[in-house]
């Protein structure tokens, strides 16, 4: 589209136009245009960068929560990544090719390396992590840029969603063997735990996640939005994106999600959660 700005005819270009005058803060304004129902984000952020830019305001571009391009490849440092098919409501994607073979093999003998341990859940109260019956995998957390592979894919994340590097959790490694699960379950924190504020306080609210297959069950084993009614299987290098959040800022309960038991071969994925602002 040459004329984002024109997409929705000349009554929103004016609009547009005369509240960038006003001085209006283009994050209000995008919400705005969004709540309309009209506008698709991608289209609504084109017309206001365009508008900004028109009137010769130095705003960055204006971008609320991690997203995606449009486009059904995306390109990333020469990187394609493939989009099997999208979600609006919750806004998720199922994507192919985010890891090559060699990055999953080489992220498989290193998270092996590191040994891994049961996997735990926070504690609603403490906010610490406990082993619950709910989730029967094991894993390891890594540092962020622990390693150069680790440091370059954290760089691809970042640039897919385009939203910043210092922004997220180191990523972590979770294995299920024939059986195991994680039962459904928010990665939002609840404001409302006592447990949730020690980690609102590294970084603010999880924004988005993106599950990476690194090696995909034979059977079983499907990331699940029971809410939502979708299931996602990606192939091995392939994942899972969806944000917690709606546009408005607020938990999305859409984004209920679980990793369904496998019922044959092995699941390994490797989990990467972006923050509001940046982690500490
Ligand atoms: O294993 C999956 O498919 C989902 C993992 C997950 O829900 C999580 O790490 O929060």
């Amino acid at each position: 589209m040459t004329d984002p700005l024109g997409r929705h005819g000349e009554s929103w270009r004016g609009w547009i136009l005369e509240n960038i005058d006003r001085g209006c803060a283009p994050r209000d304004m995008l919400l705005r245009m969004l709540s309309d129902g009209v506008w698709t984000e991608s289209d609504a952020q084109a017309a206001l960068n365009q508008g900004l830019e028109q009137k010769g305001r130095a705003a960055p571009p204006v971008q609320l929560l991690p997203a995606l391009s449009p486009d059904r490849h995306i390109s990333v440092d020469g990187h394609v990544v493939e989009v099997f098919g999208r979600s609006r409501t919750p806004c998720a994607a199922m994507l192919g090719q985010v890891l090559s073979a060699d990055e999953c093999d080489a992220l498989l003998d290193y998270a092996f390396s590191r040994g891994l341990k049961q996997s735990g859940v926070v504690d609603q109260q403490s906010g610490d992590s406990v082993q619950h019956r709910e989730r029967t995998s094991t894993g390891v957390f890594f540092t962020r840029a622990e390693t150069p592979l680790i440091a370059a894919i954290e760089q691809r994340l970042s640039k897919l969603t385009n939203w910043p590097i210092t922004h997220a959790e180191g990523l972590q490694v979770l294995h299920y063997q024939i059986g195991q699960e994680y039962k459904p379950h928010n990665d939002w924190f609840d404001t409302r735990h006592h447990g949730s504020a020690l980690h609102l306080a590294r970084g603010g609210q999880r924004v988005a996640t993106t599950v990476m297959y690194l090696l995909a069950p034979e059977q079983g084993g499907a990331t699940t939005f029971p809410q939502a009614g979708l299931e996602f299987s990606p192939p091995r290098g392939g994942a899972v994106f969806f944000r917690n959040l709606t546009v408005n800022g607020q938990p999305d309960p859409l984004t209920l999600h679980a990793g369904a038991p496998v019922e044959r071969g092995r699941k390994v994925v490797m989990t990467y959660w972006q923050r509001e602002q940046e982690f500490r």
